[in-house]
């Protein structure tokens, strides 16, 4: 049982030391923990000190394609690796390395396929009023959208198994937190929530500029995430909407008409209201095409899904072998580390009343790391 842990960095030089020193070094059921740098493009030399701190595997970008695909890239990468669970985790330190034990514990268990760290933000003082609210925002929509119960949908903190790995897909530039709890729920994999704590901000957020900032990159995906899962749903509202809208002018025309025939007003009626029907069946024909293409979609992503499983079910000698053909992808040559610590005590274990009793325990790595 290998744990990679996986970090996608932007220019975050100054953040890793603390972030790496913070990561658990052994964990009961787990044989092996990996850890996996994807840096974007960073112009501050972020890889080099990764390699420094003893990172396991880089990941590098010759230029920045944002924290979605380089999301999309650590996993595909890790699995090549072997990684049976993979976690993600902020480079800011922004989680606590001790929580990666309540996260990963369902899916050693096997009740879970996929774990979300939860904030508890309703009471996390590390946060805005806007961040909250963003929060609450994309827990409703993935609710609405795919039926999942997550507490923290926007929660970059996460593990997942192999299957949920294989079967997750980002198909947008901005943000894979929501649109992967939603595959998730369409894919009917398992869902868990933990709770976890925060760190202090140790500077400001790199993907929220500002609320209208996130917003305006946000409502695009879930918007497209629900015509991309939801067409009749979405389009086809729409054109009932609008069918209703056309027959209600279209009525009031005829219930004037009708009392005088000789009168010729109300033409507007007629004219909106034949418009909205017009259109009505246009936005209807979208509905049946959008449900067409989502049926190949999901062929084409099954056809995806069983290459990933090919390519990894290839023999390889040395997961080395399997690093190089990853364009980017870099072993470092620094020993795993082990799993199958000693258990130590959490002393935080009692803040945090809802959590499940875990039988996994994580020591921190000495300081310094590396
Ligand atoms: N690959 C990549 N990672 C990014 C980018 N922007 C931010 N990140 C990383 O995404 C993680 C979360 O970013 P952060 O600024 O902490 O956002 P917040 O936690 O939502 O406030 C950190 O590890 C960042 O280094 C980017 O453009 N590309
Ligand atoms: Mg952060």
């Amino acid at each position: 049982m290998k744990l990679l842990i996986q970090i996608p960095c932007f220019n975050e030089r100054e953040q890793l030391p603390a972030t790496l020193a913070d990561l658990p070094r052994r964990a009961a059921g787990v044989d092996a923990i990996e850890l996996l740098v994807i840096d974007d493009g960073s112009t501050d030399g972020t890889a080099e000190i990764a390699e420094q701190l003893g990172v396991h595997y880089v990941l590098r970008f010759p230029r920045r394609r944002g924290l979605a695909a380089a999301f999309q890239a650590g996993v595909d990468a890790s699995l090549r690796v072997g990684a049976d669970v993979i976690v993600n985790t902020d480079a800011d330190n922004q989680y606590r390395g001790e929580d990666i034990a309540r996260l990963v514990e369902p899916i050693l268990a096997e009740r879970a396929d996929l774990v979300i760290g939860d904030r508890r933000n309703g009471t996390n003082g590390h946060f805005s009023l806007s961040k909250r609210w963003l929060q609450r925002l994309g827990t409703w929509v993935v609710r609405r959208a795919s039926g999942v119960v997550v507490r923290d949908a926007t929660s970059g903190f996460r593990a997942m198994n192999r299957k949920a790995a294989l079967t997750l897909f980002v198909h947008n530039r901005f943000s894979y937190t929501l649109e992967t709890l939603i595959q998730a729920g369409q894919a009917g994999l398992a869902v868990e929530n933990v709770p976890v704590r925060t760190n202090p901000v140790t500077r400001p957020s790199r993907l929220f500029g500002s609320t209208f900032d996130y917003l305006r990159k946000s409502v695009p995906v879930i918007l497209r995430s629900f015509l991309m899962y939801w067409p009749v749903q979405t389009f086809g509202g729409a054109a009932l909407l609008l069918l209703a809208m056309g027959l209600v002018l279209i009525g009031r025309f005829l219930y004037f008409y009708l009392g005088d025939p000789g009168y010729s007003g109300h033409v507007q009626s007629l004219l909106v209201g034949v418009g909205a029907v017009i259109l009505s069946f246009v936005v209807g024909l979208m509905a049946m095409l959008g449900d067409l293409l989502a049926a190949n979609r999901r062929l084409a992503e099954e056809t995806l899904v069983r290459l990933r499983r090919l390519e990894l079910a290839i023999p390889h000698d040395e997961a080395d072998d399997r690093a190089e053909s990853i364009d980017g992808l870099y072993r470092t040559g620094a020993a795993p580390w082990l799993g199958q610590g000693e258990p130590v005590g959490l002393s935080h274990a009692a803040a945090i009343s809802e959590t499940a009793a875990s039988s996994i325990r994580l020591p921190r790595c000495p300081s310094p790391c590396g």
